[in-house]
This record gives C-alpha cells, structure tokens and sequence, in this order.
C-alpha cells in the first residue's frame, strides 16, 4: 500500500464516523480524460479532490464503492483497450491496483450495475454522477439515490486536516516558499519580464519537487497589483526601483496545496507611498495571527483586521472622518474589498466554507469571505489581507459625494499614480491555543525582506 492510499484509509475512517449508523453504499466516480474540442490532444488530468480524498486514487477513469454494512472497499478500473500499452504503457492491473491502494477488491467498471442493484441505497456526490445505466437499473429497482449526505460527511472531514495531510501542506508550503525567495533575490528593476518571474517560480518549484502550481500564479508588477486576480503576467518589470512585485502563487505536493502572497520592492528597499501601504497591511495580518485559536470565528477575525487597515488608512491621512463614521460607511473596505482567507486543502479555495444553512454576510468586502465557521483545531486557513489602490472602486467613490467627503482625494490620487496594491498571505494550522504557520517563515517584516534582497545584489 502506498503512502496517499494509507492517508485515504484515514479520511475514509473519519467520513465513516461522520456517517456512523447509516447503511446503504457509498459511490464515487474518479476525475475522466478530457480532450481540447475537436483535437484528440488530452489535457492535463488533475484527479477530482473528494475522489482523491477517498481513495488516494490520482489514475483517471476509476470508480470506488463501499458497503456501509460490510465496510468492503472496492476499486473498478477501465477495461483498458488493446493499444493503450502503445500509446501510454501497460495499464495498471487488477492485482497491482489492489495492493497498491489496499482495497478489498477490484472490477472493471463494467461490473458497476450489478453490484449496485443490490445496494438498497445509493449514496453519491451528485445524482449526476452515475453512469446512465447504473441509474436506469437502480430507477427499476426503485432503489433510493441520495446525495448531500454523502458530500456533507466527506466535507465535514476535509475541514479537519489529518496529520498525514498537514506533512504533505507542510511539504507545498516549503517549496512554494523556497520559489518566492528565488523571486525576491532574482529580482531587478527595469530588468526582464513578470513572465520571467513566472518562470523562475515555476522552475524552482519544478526543481523541488512540485511540478504543479495549486492556483494560477499572479506576479503583478506595480499598478497590476490593484488587479485581485491578475494573471496575464505579462508586462515588463519596472524600472523605479522603489516599485512593488506582487506575487500571489505556491504550488501543490501530491495534491496538497499552499497559498502565498509576498509584496516587495523591485530594487529591495522599501519607501515612502509604497511603505506606506506596506506596513498597513502587515500590520493587519500579524494582529490577526497573534488572536487565531481554536473557538474564534473567522468573521470575526476579518472584521479585525478590516479595522486594522482602517486605522493604518487614518493615520496615512487618506481617509478622514471619526472610525465610527468611517466603519459605518464601509470606507475601508474601498481599498480591501476582499475576504481575509479561506480554508486550504487538496483545493487552494476548500471545501466546507459554508456550512448548510449559512449565509454570507451581505455587507462590502465581507460578502466575499470565503467562510463562516468557528474555527476549530486541524483547519487549515489563510490570512491574506490587503490594500489596493483600484481603478473600479476608487472612480465611482471619487465622483459620489456621499463618499468622497471621507477621502483625502488628492493623496488617494497620488498613491494611486503608482501604488497598485499589497497582499500579504500566510497558510496556518488551527491549533487548541493558538496556530503554526506553515510560511511565516518566508519573508515578510520590512527589515527581513530588505535583508534577503540586500544578499542577492551585494
Ligand atoms: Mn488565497
């Protein structure tokens, strides 16, 4: 048995406790080939996540069962055609694929409607997901397809990460922090491209270990970095040295992913406007990781830093107004108009943010928080505020005078001319008392960053 087919035994056993008393089969299908339309070229295939959680599975085209009553686990695999050895090497047997992933056994995927026709109950993912004939044949029977309790128990157990899953995070956070110290010494205003940044971010990861990126990588130079999602990544760096790079990327390890955000200056010297915003924003995220524990709310802990910034705003002198006056009006959420973080697992945005029944909160910038839950020991979450200097938001607030008498417009103007934003984004594990960090260490004070940058040019 290998390693990730041990960690899905142990996620399994969790979903089971979570569905402790309910009889019935679970079914799960595997992630499919896919093809670019109308070529025969296949795509990159990334296993389907509560698939790969529940088997470790990362082949495609596989399927899963397994009986509530018996506990027996089963694998079906293709009935892979003649010439697939050709073309992508022998396919996997029915033997090697049951000592590899310990299942109690393995079928082709023929098989499935006859071993679900005796399933008095089907428990899926979505009812879609039965192949057509698996569904006809249970419809006949007048067997009874459930979903939402089965995708609710597996969420459930992916919101608490296992050991076994926070050494694989431990292991993407270290390389995806590795490649952004490769960008922050490499780095030279007026010199090379954000594509090249990419690259190089890539390769180090690549080299390490991590061939794939969780997420698609934003390196945004300068006024992009007011851009959430930035990711054409391909202006030319540039040349004032006191200019900002952005870099919102990490990659994943054996699926796992990590979530990084480092802002620093081109030429490694942090100064004036570009400080400035800087240290607003730092200063928000290390309050929020001083009071992350077990039994918070995470709303909470968004409105804390919302407040923070808010105050960093006041004392620059680009808001004006009383921060009673200025909360109400929701005036700092024009420059952080984002949630401050969400849970990290197999997917970088993760399962189980909301619970059944909760609602988002319908105010400006909260309504994008990615949860709403009480934080408890083993979550996995990032803290990832920031303060943009947007185009979009910044317009229309200038123009509306029910607004604009809270903003000191001219010294908005003036950051907005060439500050386009900072980010700073930390993965950390929920602890009973407090968190581990798993990418405090990449750099991120003013003084360690300057450090790191002051060494590559020397
Ligand atoms: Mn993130």
């Amino acid at each position: 048995m290998n390693s990730l087919a041990k960690l899905a035994a142990v996620n399994r056993s969790k979903v089971l406790a979570n569905l402790a008393g309910a009889t019935g089969t679970l079914y799960l299908r595997g992630g499919a080939l896919t093809e670019r339309k109308w070529t025969d070229t296949e795509e990159r295939f990334r296993q389907e996540s509560f698939f790969y959680y529940m088997t470790g599975v990362k082949e495609p085209e596989f399927h899963f069962t397994l009986d509530l009553s018996s506990k027996r686990t089963c694998l079906y695999i293709p009935r892979y055609s003649d010439d697939h050895a050709l073309w992508m090497g022998p396919p996997p047997t029915a033997p090697q694929v049951q000592a590899k992933y310990a299942v109690d056994s393995v079928l082709t995927t023929d098989k499935l409607p006859e071993v679900l026709a005796g399933a008095g109950l089907i428990h899926v993912m979505e009812a879609a997901e039965l192949p057509a004939n698996v569904a006809s044949a249970a419809a006949a029977r007048g067997t009874v397809v459930t979903d939402e309790f089965l995708r609710t128990a597996i969420t459930e157990a992916r919101v608490i990460k296992s050991e076994g899953e926070l050494e694989l995070m431990r292991k993407a956070a270290r390389i995806s922090g590795e490649a952004h110290i490769a960008l922050m010494k490499a780095v030279r205003p007026g010199q090379g491209s954000e594509r090249e940044m990419q690259a190089l971010f890539e390769y180090t990861c690549f080299r390490l270990g991590a061939p794939i990126q969780a997420y698609n990588p934003i390196i945004a130079d300068g006024r992009s970095g007011s851009v959430l999602h930035y990711g054409k990544n391909d202006d030319k760096l540039s040349s004032d040295p006191h200019q900002m790079l952005l870099v919102d990327a990490a990659c994943e390890y054996e699926l796992y992913a990590a979530d990084i955000t480092r802002t620093f200056p081109l030429g490694g010297k942090f100064a004036g406007d570009f400080k400035t915003t800087y240290e607003i924003v730092l200063e928000a995220q290390e309050v929020v990781l001083s009071q992350l524990k077990a039994g918070v709310e995470w709303e909470d802990m968004h409105r804390l830093a919302a407040r923070k910034i808010l105050r960093g705003l006041m004392r620059a002198g680009l808001v004006v107004g009383t921060e009673e006056e200025l909360a109400k009006h929701h005036i700092g959420e024009l420059f952080f108009p984002h949630g401050l973080g969400h849970l990290i697992g197999i997917d970088v945005h993760d399962a189980g943010g909301y619970p059944a029944g909760v609602q988002r909160i319908q105010e400006p910038g909260i309504r994008y928080l990615r949860m709403r839950r009480t934080l408890q020991p083993g979550m996995v979450v990032t803290v990832e505020p920031g303060v943009y200097f947007v185009d979009a938001i910044l317009d229309p607030a200038i123009a509306d005078p029910a607004v604009n008498k809270f903003l000191n417009v001219e010294l908005v103007q003036r950051f907005r001319k060439h500050v386009g934003g900072v980010r700073i984004e930390d993965d950390v594990v929920i602890l009973e008392n407090g968190i581990e960090n798993l990418t405090g260490w990449v750099p991120k004070s003013v003084a360690d960053i300057e450090a790191v940058m002051a060494a590559s040019s020397a």
